[in-house]
């Protein structure tokens, strides 16, 4: 099983999916690629009103993820380095996700979209793992998120899975 996961992606990282004989990685981009397969689901904005949705999408594949792993991990660049990383710095990266989760009621504007599922996940598991801060912004956007049906019905297909796994 490992030895196959590791022919679809070789970084040996979660998740990848295999769709229409297409491997795509990258949890930002899997969001941005099922919301276009499936428009039916009308997860994305109409083309020329994607700027706040792509936006963020990289802004939390990037700098966000930069940010908080390098912080859990401890690795803080100095002041003077702080040019080359993407993300500046960790306290830069929170302030500008807690603007941007109060500029709109979703992430890109007044609709869920596929950038909340990625957005919000990164501030759910930030929540939940302390990496963080439990700004009132972050945990009002996070319980909208959470309190939503599909995110209900979803959370109960994992525990599905879950328990049938043993
Ligand atoms: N940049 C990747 C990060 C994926 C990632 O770090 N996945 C973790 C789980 S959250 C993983 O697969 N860890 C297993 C490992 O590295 O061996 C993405 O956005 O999908």
């Amino acid at each position: 099983m490992r030895w196959f996961f590791r022919h679809v992606n070789p970084m040996a990282k979660v998740p990848a999916l295999v769709h229409n004989g297409q491997t795509i990685t990258e949890t930002a981009a899997i969001c941005a690629y099922l919301a276009d397969a499936f428009p039916e689901a009308g997860l994305a904005p109409a083309a020329p009103e994607r700027a706040a949705y792509y936006r963020w999408l990289f802004f939390a594949a990037g700098p966000v993820e930069q940010a908080v792993t390098n912080h859990r991990a401890g690795f803080i660049p100095a002041p003077e380095q702080e040019f080359f990383f993407g993300y500046g710095s960790y306290e830069r990266t929170v302030d500008q996700l807690e603007r941007a989760v109060l500029s709109h009621p979703f992430i890109a504007g007044d609709r869920f979209t596929a950038a909340d599922v990625y957005v919000g996940s990164h501030i759910g598991w930030g929540l939940g793992m302390q990496t963080l801060p439990p700004r009132a912004a972050f945990l009002v956007y996070a319980e909208k998120l959470t309190r939503r049906d599909a995110y209900q019905r979803a959370v109960a297909k994992d525990q599905a899975l879950l328990d049938a796994a043993g």
